[in-house]
C-alpha cells in the first residue's frame, strides 16, 4: 500500500457559504483526536489509529480472506447492484437491515475480534457487529444516507476503520442544508460518530474519476433489538 504517513490533514466545513480550512499538524505514532467543529453533532477523526505496517496487513488480509458479497438495491422500484461489495460478522445472528437489503452476520474471524478490541479501547463501547464494505474503485461508493436503523436504536456510536486508498468523506446536515463538511478518509484511520449526528447528519462516501485502487471500511455497530 503506498499510503504513508501524513503530517497535516485539511478538513473543509461550510458554514453559511463560509469555507473554513483547518490544517492541523500530528505528530506521528500518537493518536491524535481531532473533533470536527460540527453543530448537532459528535465526531472525531483519529488519523493514524493503525500503524500504516499493521493497516497493510489488515487491508491484504480482508481483502482476500473476507466473503464478499454483491446485493441488489431497488431505487424507484427499480433494481441495481450495489456499488460496492459488503460482509457482516456479528457475535450473536442478528440480522441487520438497510436500504431494503437484510444480511445475516458470520462470526468474528480472530483477524476481526483484534480489530474490534482496538477500536472498542477509544470508542469505550463494546460492539455485537461490523459490517464490511469494499470499494473496488472510484466507480464505487455510498450514497447519502444516515446510520439510522431501528436495531441501532437512538443516538448509536458508529466507529469507522479506513483502510486502503483513501477517500472523501461527506457531511452534510439533514435542515440546515448550508451546514457541510468534507474529509479524506486515510489509511489505518478511525471515524468515531456519535450522539445525535446520525439523528441530524447525512454521510456519503461520492464516486471519483480518480481513484483506481481498492479501500476497505469497517463499520462496528451495536446491534440492540
Ligand atoms: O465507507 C465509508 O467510509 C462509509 C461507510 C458507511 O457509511 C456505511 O457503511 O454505513
Ligand atoms: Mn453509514
Amino acid at each position: 500500500m503506498g499510503a504513508s504517513w501524513q503530517n497535516t490533514i485539511t478538513i473543509r466545513t461550510d458554514v453559511l457559504g463560509i469555507s473554513i480550512h483547518i490544517d492541523m499538524n500530528l505528530f506521528e505514532g500518537k493518536e491524535n483526536e481531532i473533533v470536527l467543529p460540527l453543530r448537532d453533532a459528535e465526531v472525531s477523526y483519529f488519523p493514524n489509529f493503525i500503524s500504516s505496517e499493521v493497516a497493510d496487513q489488515y487491508f491484504e488480509h480482508l481483502l482476500n480472506e473476507t466473503d464478499w458479497q454483491q446485493d441488489d438495491i431497488k431505487i424507484f422500484g427499480k433494481v441495481y447492484a450495489q456499488p460496492r461489495l459488503t460482509a457482516l460478522y456479528g457475535e450473536s445472528g442478528k440480522p441487520y437491515s438497510y436500504s431494503g437489503i437484510t444480511m445475516h452476520p458470520k462470526p468474528f474471524p480472530p483477524i476481526l475480534s483484534e480489530i474490534k478490541q482496538k477500536v472498542e479501547a477509544v470508542s469505550k463501547v463494546n460492539f455485537t457487529t461490523v459490517l464490511l464494505n469494499l470499494y473496488r474503485d472510484g466507480n464505487d461508493s455510498n450514497g447519502w444516507h444516515s446510520d439510522d436503523e431501528k436495531e441501532l436504536g437512538t443516538n448509536p456510536v458508529i466507529a469507522s476503520l479506513s483502510l486502503g486508498t483513501k477517500r472523501k468523506f461527506h457531511l452534510r446536515h439533514k435542515t440546515e442544508t448550508s451546514l457541510k463538511s468534507s474529509l479524506e478518509l486515510e489509511h489505518g484511520s478511525l471515524l468515531l460518530m456519535k450522539g445525535s449526528t446520525q439523528h441530524f447528519w447525512k454521510h456519503q462516501l461520492p464516486k471519483s474519476k480518480r481513484i483506481h485502487d481498492p479501500r476497505i471500511n469497517l463499520t462496528f455497530r451495536v446491534i440492540k433489538a
